[in-house]
């Protein structure tokens, strides 16, 4: 499940997940670009995107690659989004991206594919909700124009 520029290709199914520090949305608008309401819950259970990466472990050519890294989450129909390192690590928005497994004190129905990945902090949450879960890569931006270093 994370893959790529990582030193471990982990796979975490619920029960790993599970294990992991839990965090809680409370109350949340899932609005799509358009404004439109796709849903209202009261609560997501999950854990943080970037526990599961500290799991993985980034595997960097240089220590400092990680300004260029970020994560493509992909459902299990190939819808994908991304965030990049500084987001997840380094802006409120990574303490509120959570792969979660729960809502409303529910487990995700199959057709959600039973683990999820939702962006609590954007302004409409619809758009890095990622139904069916299946992968989590990680990159690295190569620049234009670089110049090999020393
Ligand atoms: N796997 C997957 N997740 C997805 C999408 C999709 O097509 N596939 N569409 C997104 C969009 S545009 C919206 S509005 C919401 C819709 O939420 P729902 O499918 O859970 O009702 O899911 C988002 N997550
Ligand atoms: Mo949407």
């Amino acid at each position: 499940m994370v893959t790529g520029a990582v030193k471990r290709h982990h796979s975490f199914d619920l029960c790993a997940l599970m294990r992991l520090p839990t965090q809680l949305t409370g109350l949340l608008d899932v609005v799509c670009l358009s404004g439109r309401k796709v849903r209202s819950a009261s609560e997501y259970k999950g854990v943080r995107l970037s526990a599961l990466l500290d799991v993985a472990q980034l595997r960097l050519p240089h220590a400092r690659d990680f300004t260029r890294a970020y994560v493509l989450a992909q459902g299990a129909d190939g819808y994908t989004v991304m965030f990049s390192w500084h987001e997840l690590y380094n802006t409120p928005i990574g303490v509120g991206a959570l792969v979660v497994y729960e809502r409303d004190g529910q487990p995700l129905t199959d057709d959600e594919g039973g683990i999820g990945l939702i962006s609590t902090c954007d302004l409409r949450v619809a758009l890095r909700q990622v139904r069916a879960l299946k992968r989590l890569s990680v990159h690295l931006a190569e620049p234009s124009g670089r110049q090999d270093r020393p």
